[in-house]
């Protein structure tokens, strides 16, 4: 049995982490001690009648801005784990390398979330350790970024989710997409599953998976492959094993 992860949500809508949190194999690994997911409301901290948690910006411009004060009385009442991430597309690209670092990290680490335009400079320059982006996409908020990161990271731990994560993580195990998966019927519209699959020779539907899986990284993601070096010479000979797909 491994240890457990806690994850700390700051957010002006907790109530979507947790729906979510309760809706997903997440929730499981929560009730079964293995994830410990916290989300908090920016709000909880504020002192005005209002609640207010956003202001309009210095210098002028459209949209508002999250005010200091909630968000570090918020993390000051709490003392989450850190590092502290903020959630938005100036940060480092979020991918299964930083979900993996992530995971390590004990006893976890914490999320916040903007909305509107952003948070005041001086949070991210004075209270975060660090900024995750999931890509060049401008969000709403960093709440579905959030899910991204629990959902990829959770799946880590072992425990969650069957515990197989550890075994690879699928399409990037190996810096290679995955091989096509069928399932009954073997003829589907006229499209028939492909014969290697029904042989019975496991060797050969091993080598036939990785071929195509080559195949695949090497047609969507040449980026993938350059990365993970390109073909080896055994990658090859695999590749030439079944030529007409
Ligand atoms: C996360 N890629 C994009 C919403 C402002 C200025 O920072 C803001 C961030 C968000 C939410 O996050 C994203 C995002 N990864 O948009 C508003």
């Amino acid at each position: 049995m491994g240890q457990s992860l806690r994850i700390d949500v700051f957010t002006i809508f907790p109530g979507m982490i947790e729906h979510f949190v309760d809706q997903s194999l997440v929730g499981k690994a929560r009730a079964g001690g293995l994830l410990d997911i916290r989300a908090h409301d920016l709000r909880s901290s504020t002192t005005d009648v209002h609640r207010s948690v956003d202001d309009a910006p210095f210098g002028g411009g459209a949209g508002m801005v999250l005010m200091p004060e909630p968000i570090f009385a918020a993390v000051e009442t709490v003392e989450p784990p850190r590092p502290l991430y903020y959630l938005g597309p100036a940060g480092r690209r979020f991918d299964q390398t930083v979900a993996h670092e992530l995971a390590e990290h004990q006893p976890g680490f914490s999320l916040l979330c903007g909305r509107y335009e952003g948070v005041d400079e001086r949070v991210r320059a004075h209270l975060c350790d660090g900024e995750l982006s999931l890509g060049d996409m401008v969000l709403a908020g960093g709440e579905v970024a959030a899910m991204v990161v629990i959902e990829a990271v959770s799946r880590l731990v072992p425990g969650v989710m069957g515990n197989q994560a550890s075994a690879g993580d699928e399409s990037f195990s190996d810096g290679l997409l995955e091989y096509p998966h069928y399932t009954r019927p073997g003829s589907f519209r006229g499209w028939d599953v492909p014969d290697v699959l029904r042989s019975g020779d496991h060797g050969r539907i091993a080598r036939w998976r990785r071929a195509q899986a080559l195949r695949r990284t090497i047609e969507r993601r040449p980026d993938l492959m350059a990365a993970r070096g390109g073909l080896a010479a055994e990658d090859l000979a695999l590749l030439g094993e079944f030529d007409e797909g």
